[in-house]
């Protein structure tokens, strides 16, 4: 009871985010006022002078129509009038418009990609004291970004008779992201995930400033993507025939990520975790002898967790590039995720047929039949003109990855001989690799508290390399991995913890991120904009209306 009292009143729930006319004389005290931006902005210049903003007649244009500009002002103007029957507050000064200023639309047509542009996302933005509001950016990638801050900054003042008026503190922003690669990967395979589910999410990240959705679309247990050149693999390998993604969906899914700046990179992993291949396409799969570690005649019952794509055959890269190059034109990223994890040797070493292969071809041992396997469809990906990501495994085993960009997500173990994250990111960016660091952000682990801090502490360039070890960093992931995750617990799991990861990604380090205790009010209020942002909030309510007895 009592240290519930004190979190009340350091933190009140998200139903006190209307602030008391008081509020504004005490809380420019605080490090942090509210409608503080999340994540933090590189340079932020912030004043506790307040103007207003008048809901019936805020005029929200931009210089261009482009339809992801156009699309976010109708999105944006809901969320930045948390109440629309605000009223203009008489003693301050009213300020009539924001302007979205894009000096190139070029990129309107086209999907968002990974650019080491630095001002592919920057943006500046402007609220004077007097006159309109403005943000200007190189790209609509930019703009974007800066009407989401736009959005943050915007807060509710209540006074004693009920009026509530919308507010802003006077402020210039110039921002711009510490990495280019900020996502968030989601497991369809394990659990499915509705394509409403996905959209969720989409506007959870784009509040957040992620801007790639990794799709982990398929694993042992189940094959949901429904491909056009292979449906047998979603006809026998999904759950259900309902359990499936369309062509259509994966459209729409696309199509919502794009107007938020989000890049969809699919990712069907092998030549492990392929189960659910087999189910419609066997020939795919080298055959297990027995129990595939003892010999015996081969078959085909549960070897789900060690089943491997047949590497002996043509028409196993064949089958794959046909795949792949469906995926390509759909997915429209420059990058397709190869997977390449946990790659299990147990059934090659069972198979005569494997043996043979390996003496005729002069290959030595397992480890190398994998880097033959890697090679091979390396350069079929590399000939339908893509780049790919692959999980760190094939480097532990001394293979060449060639020029991928590999994601790091071992956390090492203790007295192992990579006893840490850091031993893992030394010696990939020591091979010269760029990553995308994973290993701390695994968010389908549970724990009970404040377990963002952790998140938020771990930063992926720290680890003893050189400099230039330490620029091979493009950013990271946070990972929902679906064995025990579905529709109903995946936001809980993921939101506000993955802001954590966020900020982290996107903010400045040496300014911002050194403590926790600084980010707590604004993580805090971030989570009460995204609740509001979302038809959760609407719950919310039914306790406002109780009347509350002690
Ligand atoms: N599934 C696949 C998983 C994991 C990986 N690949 C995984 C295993 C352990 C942890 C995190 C992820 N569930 N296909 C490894 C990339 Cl701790």
């Amino acid at each position: 009871m009592h240290t519930l009292a004190i979190f009340f009143l350091v933190l009140p729930l998200c139903q006190g985010e209307l602030f008391p006319v008081a509020a504004r004389f005490i809380l420019p005290g605080y490090r942090y006022p509210p409608g503080s931006p999340w994540p933090h902005p590189r340079v932020w210049g912030n004043t506790s002078e307040l103007v207003t903003l008048n809901p019936s007649n805020f005029l929200l244009t931009s210089n261009t129509d482009c339809d992801v500009i156009t699309g976010a002002i109708d999105r944006y103007r809901p969320l930045i009038f948390i109440d629309p029957d605000a009223v203009v507050s008489s003693d301050l000064v009213a300020i009539p418009s924001l302007t979205i200023q894009v000096l190139t639309d070029e990129h309107c047509t086209l999907f968002p990609q990974l650019d080491s542009d630095p001002d592919y996302e920057a943006y500046t933005l402007d609220i004077p004291s007097s006159g309109g509001a403005k943000v200007e950016a190189k790209t609509i990638w930019g703009a974007l970004r800066g009407l989401e801050t736009f959005s943050q900054l915007v807060w509710t003042l209540k006074d004693d008779n009920g009026n509530s008026f919308a507010v802003a503190n006077v402020t210039k922003i110039e921002d711009k992201p510490r990495f280019p690669h900020r996502g968030i990967l989601l497991d369809t395979a394990r659990h499915f995930l509705t394509v409403e589910t996905l959209k969720r999410n989409l506007d959870a990240m784009a509040y957040n400033k992620f801007n790639v959705f990794h799709w982990h679309l398929t694993d042992d247990q189940a094959f949901p993507y429904q491909s056009q050149v292979f449906p047998l693999l979603s006809e026998k390998g999904a759950y259900t025939q309902r359990h499936l993604f369309r062509q259509d969906d994966v459209r729409e899914v696309m199509e919502y990520a794009r107007l938020r700046g989000i890049r969809v990179i699919p990712e069907i992993d092998s030549p492990g975790h392929t189960h659910a291949m087999r189910k419609g396409h066997p020939e795919l799969l080298t055959a297990c002898y027995g129990d595939g570690v003892n010999p015996g005649t081969p078959d085909y019952p549960n070897h789900a967790d060690r089943e491997v794509l047949d590497p002996s055959k043509n028409s196993t890269y064949e089958f794959m590039k046909t795949l792949f190059q469906e995926l390509k034109d759909l997915f429209q990223d420059k990058f397709l995720h190869l997977g390449m994890d946990e790659v299990k040797h147990a059934c090659w070493e069972s198979s005569p047929e494997i043996q043979n292969f390996m003496t005729e071809n002069g290959i030595q041992d397992y480890s190398q039949l994998e880097q033959y396997y890697i090679n091979r469809h390396v350069a079929m990906i590399q000939g339908l003109g893509s780049r790919y990501i692959s999980y760190q495994d094939p480097i532990e085993l001394g293979l060449d990855l060639g020029d991928a960009l590999v994601q790091v997500w071992k956390d090492g173990e203790l007295g192992g001989e990579f006893s840490s994250w850091q031993d893992y990111m030394m010696m990939v960016t020591g091979k010269g690799y760029q990553v995308i660091f994973s290993s701390c952000w695994y968010l389908n682990y549970i724990s009970y508290g404040e377990d963002w801090r952790r998140y938020y502490e771990c930063d992926p360039t720290n680890f003893p390399g050189t400099e230039e070890e330490r620029s091979l960093v493009v950013g990271g992931e946070a990972a929902v991995w679906g064995e025990f995750v579905d529709g109903v617990n995946l936001e809980a799991r993921l939101w506000p913890r993955a802001s954590a990861v966020a900020e982290r990604l996107w903010s400045d380090p040496v300014d911002v991120l050194g403590n926790t205790d600084d980010a707590l009010f604004r993580i805090h209020q971030h989570r009460c904009r995204m609740l509001r942002f979302t038809s959760w909030f609407f719950w919310s309510f039914w306790f406002d209306e109780r009347e509350v007895t002690n």
